[in-house]
């Protein structure tokens, strides 16, 4: 097995490996380590089964269901269907699964851990997938700035949308429950990578990012803090742009990352699949005590 950098900060592509239910048992503490090393690994060519895949998945943790079941494999439900397509049973926005600046169910309770894909059906060109180092971002705030956020909370719910008409808002097409699975959740602002103690923050943009806001700000003063660490940290210098070939799996780390897909730019001809694992992570601990850890908010119908 060889690994390359493939930018400054973060990357790896790994070639002379073949990943198959073998293979992984051998290496699983190799990759595990490679995996916190360099946050997105990419292995190419991997023309393997679904027993394979998810045996790949099982080196990050537990693998979760997503909450929206349309999303879910039929068989095996811990495995994701994306697809740019309109296919039976689905919301035509869940075409654009994915598109905009998130990282992976960072508004539940439990954020994800790692998120890896499959590409089985790739146009031959766009369709990319961008990701931004949170830990690059948040080393470059300065030090007063960042003893600031440290003390910050944000609030996440995944229906909730600024702007009722807009046609991503997830609460047209999520029924019961989806609705329970998604209470609004408080977590820290600054979080600590589990395995590694790196800091970095827990955000996500206002619009599409299913954010409300950070407690205890006025929405204004909320909507511009967040837009500026967002716009910091999806500066050019920490984002890496993966352009996809058919079988590519790539994995990364949703505690030190965004990630965005970018399929809402790409033609309505140009077919793009791909079947996804995500693993839960652990709660999220913030390193002040005014941060405290993650709160769920029960929504009243539920509550
Ligand atoms: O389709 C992509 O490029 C990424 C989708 C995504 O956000 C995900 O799988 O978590
Ligand atoms: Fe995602």
């Amino acid at each position: 097995m060889k690994v390359k950098r493939v930018t400054n900060t973060f990357v790896g592509e790994v070639t002379d490996f073949r990943i198959s239910v073998d293979s992984v048992r051998a290496y699983r503490g190799e990759i595990a380590k490679l995996f916190l090393e360099h946050k997105v690994l990419v292995f190419r060519d991997q023309d393997i089964s679904i027993e394979d895949f998810v045996e790949f998945g099982t080196i990050f943790g537990k693998a979760e269901e997503h909450h929206v079941r349309a999303m879910r494999h039929p068989k095996i439900s811990t495995l994701t269907m994306l697809s740019n397509q309109s296919e039976k049973g689905r919301n035509d926005v869940m075409k654009y699964f994915g598109d905009g600046w998130h990282a992976d169910s960072s508004y539940k309770p439990v954020t994800a851990g790692a998120t890896m894909l499959i590409g089985t059906e790739i146009p031959s060109a766009g369709g990319d997938t961008l990701f931004a180092n949170l830990e690059a971002a948040y080393e470059d705030i300065p030090e007063h700035e960042k003893e600031f956020l440290r003390s910050l909370r944000l609030r996440h719910q995944y229906r909730w949308s600024p702007n009722r008409d807009d046609p991503w808002a997830r609460w047209k097409f999520v029924g019961e429950a989806e609705r329970r699975d998604t209470p609004e959740v408080v977590h820290p602002l600054v979080k600590q990578h589990p395995e590694t103690g790196a800091e970095s923050l827990h955000i996500a943009p206002r619009i599409i990012g299913s954010v409300i806001g950070i407690e205890g700000l006025s929405q204004e003063d909320s909507d511009k803090l967040i837009d500026s660490l967002i716009a910091h940290a999806t500066k050019s210098e920490y984002v890496h742009c993966h352009k996809w070939r058919p079988f590519d799996v790539v994995v990364w780390d949703n505690r030190s990352l965004l990630h965005s897909a970018t399929t809402k730019d790409l033609p309505q001809d140009q077919v793009r699949r791909l079947l996804r694992i995500t693993t839960t992570g652990a709660s999220l601990m913030g390193v002040t005590p005014e941060a405290g850890v993650t709160t769920v908010v029960l929504d009243e119908e539920f509550a």
